[in-house]
């Protein structure tokens, strides 16, 4: 089959590129230029025709590349044309008259190059992740991701506890053999630092997926506080309704935002309370839950509501930070009242204090995102499989020495195999369909 599909963006552009893999690339070519197809990896100017009435559609670059040395690996081919509606709408509709031919599904030239072998599963994510990312942290991530710097470091576990499983194969095969003295304390040693360098790995703060995904910033506390005053400030539009009516947000609101380069989401809340109301209630539980799985709290208070107990647990509270709206009405009240923290005041009204919140927002991103360099992980999908690989290698590493070759050969076949499933080298499959359907089209 030969796919074909508009890979750079859809609308109106200078110019747009469609892009052709498979066998039929050099029919479909020829037949578009009407003449034989252009020299290998060399951009050459021709007319494009539509081949049943011979009607000229554009004039544009056409790149020919040649199997194995292309994208996908496959036979390829570039037709870089005039940006407009018509052009390319004119181009796809002929090349879906050929025999053969289809429209290529989200992601599916990336994972045409997967499956040929041209690259692994962690640069296929992080080519999806550089073509989504909005942010200098995620650009530069995906590109240190797509250099290779983890899969080699994955890899060359993998390789280790190979040999590994190979010396406890070669036990289990011949035992009468005289393998070497302490062979297995050998293998053990290796195996034990393996596993400490995969726990020092896990313990990052998250900070790949972080970076991915957003760092997740929830605005909590009562109603009323001017929760939703916050949320249009630090996103400088009107996002969120604002009213002196409490309990105005509902839903949960969330705005993206680029904060010096690193991505933020920050969520605007409904205003916690007992309430009565099913609807409220409702959000005042998604507000907490929001608050739960945050990265960071703003808990934000008024003179008013300063006996406000919260929700507070324990883990929650260690990412918080607590601030007072409103000291436009007066910060006597303070000195009476014992905080935990000293709480920060600020006047959204009167544009008081703003830059100092977030400043403090800012060093604590800076602090959670100073390893981001030497990160491994990126996705849920690579920590699930290293945490398992970790835990198959503790077991491991608790068998007995000599009798139970086995059994230990199980465990590090186990882990083995979920190291193999970050960078793809077995069993990908099931795990294919779900990376490859988070493209567009045409990548
Ligand atoms: N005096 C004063 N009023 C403010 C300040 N910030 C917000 N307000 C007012 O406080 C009221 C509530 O603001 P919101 O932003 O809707 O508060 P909220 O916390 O989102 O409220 P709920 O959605 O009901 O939970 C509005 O009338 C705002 O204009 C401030 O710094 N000073
Ligand atoms: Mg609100």
């Amino acid at each position: 089959m030969t796919i074909y599909a508009l890979s750079s963006g859809p609308g109106i552009s200078g110019i747009a590129v469609i892009r052709v893999s498979g066998i039929k690339t050099e029919k479909v070519i020829s037949c578009l230029i009407n003449d034989s197809p252009p020299k290998v990896k060399v951009a050459t100017l021709k007319k494009i025709f539509n081949p049943k009435s011979g009607d000229l559609i554009d004039e544009g670059l056409v790149i020919f590349f040649k199997s194995p040395n292309s994208y996908t690996g496959e036979d390829m081919a570039e037709f870089h044309v005039h940006g407009s509606k018509a052009v390319v709408q004119e181009i796809l509709n002929v090349l879906e008259k050929f025999e053969d031919c289809r429209l290529a599904e989200p992601g599916e030239f990336t994972k045409l190059a997967f499956q040929n072998n041209k690259i692994n599963l962690l640069k296929a994510e992080s080519i999806g992740d550089l073509i989504a990312a909005e942010t200098e942290l995620q650009r530069k991530q995906a590109l240190r991701i797509m250099s290779g710097d983890s899969s080699k470091k994955f890899n060359l576990w993998r390789e280790e506890l190979i040999k590994a499983l190979a010396d406890i194969e070669a036990k289990i095969d011949f035992p009468e053999e005289n393998l070497p003295e302490n062979g297995h304390v050998n293998i053990k040693t290796k195996c034990f630092t393996i596993k400490n360098e995969i726990k020092r790995t896990l313990d990052d703060n998250k900070t790949g997926e972080i970076i991915r995904e957003g760092f997740r910033i929830a605005i909590i506390g009562p109603p009323n506080v001017g929760k939703s005053s916050l949320l249009n400030y630090l996103s400088k539009r009107e996002v969120a309704i604002v009213s002196e009516k409490a309990g105005t947000t509902r839903d949960v609101l969330e705005v993206h935002l680029d904060l010096e380069g690193i991505p933020v989401i920050i969520f605007d809340t409904a205003g916690i309370r007992d309430s009565g109301d099913e609807i409220e209630a409702k959000g005042i539980k998604l507000a907490i839950k929001r608050a739960e799985d945050a990265d960071l709290i703003i808990t934000l208070l008024d003179p008013k509501s300063l006996d406000f107990k919260g929700f507070f647990n324990e883990k929650m509270e260690d990412k918080s930070i607590l601030v007072i709206n409103k000291s436009d009405l007066g910060t006597e009240y303070l000195k009476s009242i014992n905080f935990k923290t000293t709480p920060l005041t600020i006047s959204i009204k009167e544009d008081n204090n703003l830059d100092k919140l977030i400043e403090v927002v800012k060093s604590k991103l800076k602090k959670q995102f100073l390893r981001s360099d030497n990160v491994l992980i990126t996705r849920s999908r690579h920590r699930s499989h290293l945490e398992e690989c970790y835990k198959h290698l503790e077991v491991f590493l608790k068998k007995k020495d000599n009798n139970e070759f086995d059994l230990a050969a199980e465990d590090l076949r186990l882990a083995i195999r979920h190291l193999g499933a970050i960078v793809g080298k077995v069993d990908v499959e099931e795990i294919l369909g779900s990376i490859f359907e988070n493209f567009c089209i045409g990548k």
